[in-house]
């Protein structure tokens, strides 16, 4: 459903030419800027935001609000990494762990059979490699072929490619022989050397992460994208990074979702910084909604904003509710996130939605809509 202002209730009003401007080409389905999506958000006040980022995001979905039924396998949390923001790895977390193969796979079995998607994501273990998770992968697809394995962020992948001695195409080729569908977003952050520098220095590069993802995209397999805001970047480092991203869609397609993470500050070296307000939040939607134009999906994840702001969120522009998950993430409630066992039942994440006025489609991770329920 549309917002109840009218295209013209947007052209009448008092907003200075610039946005008008803006808000002229969103209507006429026209790419905006950089500098324009920097003003958007140095001056847009967020209904004219919400307003335009549901232009786009009727476009786009028309009333359709995505969720999948999911779950998180999070294989380890000692790295070799030490990010700045993060809570989750064993550096900062009072829990240090270590899956083994039997301990995932027990995940597996214990999972209900109309789960569509297995989420697979952790720290970059520094003696695990190619072949550890080539074996894990051929197991899991032993034991529930049907399951749609989204896993490995391409911190991880660059991680373990470069430790086999092979390159982005040879190392995907493996790993989706023995049973990896498509890329998670994770460790994008911000594409911008000098706030990498700051916030995760011996990270992946944003080029090996951008090099890992187009490289899956040319061989057919999907991925979504990520970026981590509310801490030390300015709104250009966050126009930068979803240009980076615009520019890469357009030449393979191959992103299905874009997911906003942001900021949590316990337990971290960046306690120090305070956490992005609601309003930033939903104008941060909105913007990546409207700039990324060739984004099919905006997802609202709800284990890291909770479940009313994602609810909010489906009037700035969000189209994607993730999962129904269960309790099998620990990266945010590690960051101080409100929700500290994330679970949703099916019909609690079709109440959220319907409440908004919005129809809930249950997706698979191809976001076709699954009938068979
Ligand atoms: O890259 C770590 C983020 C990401 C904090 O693809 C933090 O469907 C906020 O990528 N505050 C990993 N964020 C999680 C991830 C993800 C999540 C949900 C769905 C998908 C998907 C991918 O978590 C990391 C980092 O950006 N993160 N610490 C923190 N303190
Ligand atoms: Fe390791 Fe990921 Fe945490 Fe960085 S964000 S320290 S790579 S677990």
């Amino acid at each position: 459903m549309e917002s109840i202002f009218s295209e013209n209730t947007i052209l009448d009003s008092r907003l200075p030419g610039s946005l008008k401007q803006i808000a002229n080409k969103v209507i006429l389905g026209e790419r905006i800027l950089p500098e324009e999506g920097i003003l958007l958000y140095e001056k847009g006040e967020i209904g004219f935001l919400s307003m335009l980022a549901e232009k786009v995001r009727v476009r786009l979905n028309d009333d359709k609000v995505f969720y999948i039924r999911n779950f998180h396998i999070e294989p380890t949390n000692i790295c070799l990494n030490r990010c700045r923001f993060c809570s989750y790895s064993h550096h900062f977390s009072p829990n240090k762990w270590d899956l083994s193969l039997e301990e995932m796979l027990e995940c597996v079995r214990n999972a209900d059979n109309n789960i569509k998607e297995l989420h697979i994501t952790g720290a970059v273990h520094p003696e695990k490699d190619l072949y550890y998770y080539e074996d894990l992968l051929r197991k899991i697809k032993i034991l529930r072929p049907d399951l749609h394995v989204k896993a490995l962020s391409a911190v991880e992948l660059d991680y373990i490619f470069k430790k086999a001695g092979i390159n982005a195409q040879q190392g995907l080729k493996f790993l989706q022989a023995a049973g990896l569908d498509s890329i998670p977003g994770g460790g994008a952050e911000i594409f911008d050397d000098k706030i990498r520098n700051e916030i995760c220095p011996t990270k992946a590069s944003a080029e090996s992460w951008m090099e890992i993802h187009e490289t899956a995209h040319r061989m057919g397999i999907t991925s979504n994208a990520t970026m981590l805001y509310g801490h030390i970047e300015n709104y250009k480092h966050r126009i930068k990074h979803m240009s980076f991203l615009r520019d890469s869609q357009d030449r393979y397609g191959g992103f299905n979702a874009f997911i906003p993470l942001k900021f949590k500050n316990s337990n971290n070296e960046l306690s120090g910084i305070q956490e992005s307000s609601v309003i930033e939040d939903m104008k941060n939607y909105a913007v990546a909604r409207i700039f990324l134009d060739n984004f099919p999906h905006l997802k609202g994840y709800w284990p890291m904003i909770g479940k009313s702001f994602a609810q909010l969120s489906l009037s700035f522009g969000v189209d994607d509710m993730d999962g129904t998950i269960n309790d099998s993430t620990r990266i945010y409630s590690l960051a101080g996130a409100n929700e500290q066992n994330p679970q949703m039942t099916v019909s609690e994440m079709k109440t959220l939605i319907i409440e908004a006025n919005r129809t809930p489609v249950e997706r698979n991770s191809m976001y076709q809509t699954v009938t068979d329920q």
